[in-house]
């Protein structure tokens, strides 16, 4: 039996915050400044004349769509990549997230229409592509606004959670100025998306910075600072007492949790040595990494059987002390893809980016080691390839 499987790690750019990030000259921005000539994406902040190719899977739907047949995903999610509205002052962020969340669930509205003239799943055409809508997180925006658009996102048929990074109203998740939005997510049950961009800090790509002095492209930022930001940012929600405080709320975190799994014991000592945390939390941390979900976009099958098996220990420091279980674990990972990022490269290092026939590397790696886990059974991969999402959004 095909295994039904839903993305939920995908990214676009509406086409309106493409247009806003053709027009400007500093990042976040979209410039033809390469050797190369093509359109290239410039996000991350220590990439200042680069960035990666663009083409239209960055933000047509027919592109999309054609992806998830190619790959036969049955349901996508998609989230706005990274930065989101962070660089936006108060007005235009507010502003932008409304539009943002319109053109998001049209975005969901066209793709149906898209899917009705195409064959490949099992899945009623109106059900295939859902959207985390966006939060007008940005410095001076007064946390009302937020609130108010969480409201609007539970109201939209379309939606069904928000993606978020980790700078919030400009001074990180534990800022206690967002308590009502914890409330309100964790009241309404929308599933909040966690997502890093800023990586490790802007020294570490000087030349004598953690990034070193090579060109390794984006490789040290996206595949160590990325983690590392991720990790940190979910520790400072743990140390705050957020799910102390609102133990309904549902938190996704990006690339299976970042560092922080492997990290956790070593966190929960350091806490337990701290005069300052000792006594703060309800429990003891790994605690908390049970109440988390998770995606899998880790490309190892060990990657994944590990972390499972940390989230399933969890209990053991809960309340009941109860023993360590990996189906508790396993319940909370999610397959992704993270496309449109990570495109095939050719064999000269260029990257493919419009293509309507190429199975992707990333896709197919995340899919095999889903797959692969020696200890998982059949239902345990049929769970994390596509039936946890369906509980978790009531798809
Ligand atoms: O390639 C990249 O820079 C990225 C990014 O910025 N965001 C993401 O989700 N994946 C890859």
């Amino acid at each position: 039996m095909k295994k039904l499987l839903v993305d939920v790690h995908s990214h676009i750019y509406t086409a309106r915050l493409v247009s806003l990030l053709r027009s400007r000259s500093v990042n976040p921005r979209i410039h033809r400044e390469s050797s190369d000539g093509t359109e290239k994406l410039a996000i991350l902040p220590q990439e200042v004349a680069g960035g990666r190719t663009v083409g239209p899977q960055y933000w047509d739907v027919r592109n999309k769509v054609s992806f998830m047949q190619r790959h036969a995903i049955d349901v996508s999610i998609v989230s706005l990549a990274n930065p989101w509205l962070d660089w936006m002052d108060a007005k235009q962020a507010v502003t932008s997230a409304r539009e943002c969340n319109a053109d998001l669930e049209e975005y969901c509205h066209q793709a149906t229409q898209l899917f009705e003239d195409a064959k490949g799943s099992s899945i009623q055409p109106e059900r295939r592509m859902r959207a985390f809508g966006i939060l007008p997180l940005a410095e001076g925006v007064e946390v009302d606004e937020v609130v108010k658009c969480l409201d609007a996102i539970k109201a939209a048929p379309s939606l069904c959670g928000a993606i978020l990074g980790s700078r919030g109203l400009g001074r990180g998740l534990d800022d206690p100025r967002l308590e009502p939005v914890w409330e309100k997510a964790a009241e309404l049950g929308l599933v909040l998306f966690l997502h890093p961009h800023y990586g490790l800090g802007s020294d570490a790509s000087q030349p004598d910075g953690l990034w070193g002095q090579q060109d390794n492209g984006h490789v040290l930022p996206l595949a160590l600072g990325f983690p590392f930001e991720t990790a940190a940012a979910t520790t400072r929600l743990i140390l705050a007492g957020v799910f102390d405080r609102h133990p309904q709320l549902r938190l996704l975190v990006a690339h299976s949790g970042g560092a922080l799994p492997i990290l956790s014991s070593r966190l929960a000592s350091c806490v337990a040595h701290d005069p300052h945390v000792c006594n703060r939390l309800e429990h003891d941390p790994r605690y908390y990494l049970g109440k988390l979900y998770y995606d899998a976009v880790a490309y190892g099958p060990e990657e994944l059987e590990g972390v499972a098996k940390i989230i399933g220990r969890a209990q053991r420091y809960g309340p009941r002390a109860a023993s360590a279980d990996v189906k508790l674990g396993i319940a909370r990972m999610h397959f992704g893809t993270d496309h449109p990022f990570f495109p095939p490269t050719r064999h000269d290092g260029t990257v493919i980016t419009d293509d309507q026939t190429e199975i992707w590397r990333s896709v197919s790696e995340n899919v095999e080691a889903i797959d692969s886990v020696s200890s998982w059974s059949d239902a345990d991969k049929h769970a994390v390839l596509g039936l946890n999402a369906v509980s978790l959004f009531g798809l």
